[in-house]
């Protein structure tokens, strides 16, 4: 699939997927969803991905959905194009593969709510936060409203939810929306960094850690723990055997 929206380079196991609409500071519209789709896709078939990476062109992450596509939509259009956002975002959550939003600038509206699909954020000392849709009238349309009370808590999200405030980098840092500040012109090498060092790490205990912890946060405790232990379990005479025979023989694993 030719990408209008998305520049998609492979290297090293990691897929780099760039948004690069720069001119509408990367609005997300209905051909970046079939995109993201696609990617989303391709890259969980593809062998040589352990780790995607999520950013923008220019100066935002994503400034939103796009407000021109929204505009002149019926209550019913409104309501699907919603879905397909969440969609897409949730299959970021489905990958087995990990996700970083590596977050360069703007993240506001949907620009969060997609930052907030991926397992974690590391952004730019001069990003910028919020869910500004009432600033329009609107609310969030692709599960900003759940997502982000589950990552930083009811007060903070009701707080940003209803006053449509947009907060620095060090603000979201201080709530827990993001995991670590780099400066802007180091933000690549170091997401790169961070990639690389889980790429390196058993690949399926990556994937179980995510799909246990994933679907554990959405069930009880009890729940979490039983699916713990069965996946604990089947690393054992798997890439748990390995790891744990090259520590005793103080070499590196071989995956
Ligand atoms: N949609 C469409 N175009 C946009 C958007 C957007 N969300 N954001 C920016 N642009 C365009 C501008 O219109 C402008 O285009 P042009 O050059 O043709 O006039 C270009 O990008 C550059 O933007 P600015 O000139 O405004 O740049 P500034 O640096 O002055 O300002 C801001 C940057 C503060 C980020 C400003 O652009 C802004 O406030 N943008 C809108 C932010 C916003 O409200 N986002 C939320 C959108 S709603 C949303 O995301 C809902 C998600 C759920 C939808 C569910 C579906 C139903």
């Amino acid at each position: 699939m030719d990408y209008k929206n998305l520049d998609v380079t492979i290297s090293e196991g990691i897929a780099l997927v760039k948004i690069s609409r720069p001119e509408a500071l990367n609005a997300l519209n209905t051909n970046f969803f079939l995109e993201m789709d696609d990617v989303i896709s391709s890259v969980s078939n593809n062998v040589d991905v352990q780790v995607m990476v999520i950013t923008g062109e220019g100066k935002a992450f994503v400034a939103g959905a796009d407000i021109s596509e929204m505009v002149d939509k019926s209550p019913g259009e409104g309501e699907d194009f919603s879905r397909l956002g969440q969609n897409t975002f949730r299959g970021l959550e489905l990958m087995e593969k990990p996700v970083i939003a590596a977050v360069n600038g703007f993240a506001l509206g949907g620009g969060l709510e997609l930052a907030m699909g991926c397992d974690f954020r590391i952004a730019s000392t001069k990003a910028k936060f919020g869910q500004p849709e009432v600033n329009l009238g609107m609310i969030p349309g692709y599960a900003g409203t759940q997502r982000l009370s589950r990552l930083v808590g009811l007060g903070d999200a009701l707080y940003l939810l209803m006053s449509g405030e947009m907060i620095d980098a060090q603000d979201a840092l201080r709530i827990g929306l993001v995991q670590k500040l780099v400066e802007p012109d180091d933000l690549m090498e170091e997401v790169m960094k961070i990639a690389k060092t889980i790429a390196s790490k058993g690949p399926k205990a990556v994937r179980k850690v995510k799909f246990v912890t994933r679907d554990g946060f959405l069930s009880t405790f009890r729940e979490g723990c039983a699916l713990e232990s069965k996946y604990f379990g089947s690393q054992f005479k798997d890439e748990g055997e390995e790891g744990m025979r090259a520590f005793l023989e103080k070499r590196k694993p071989n995956w």
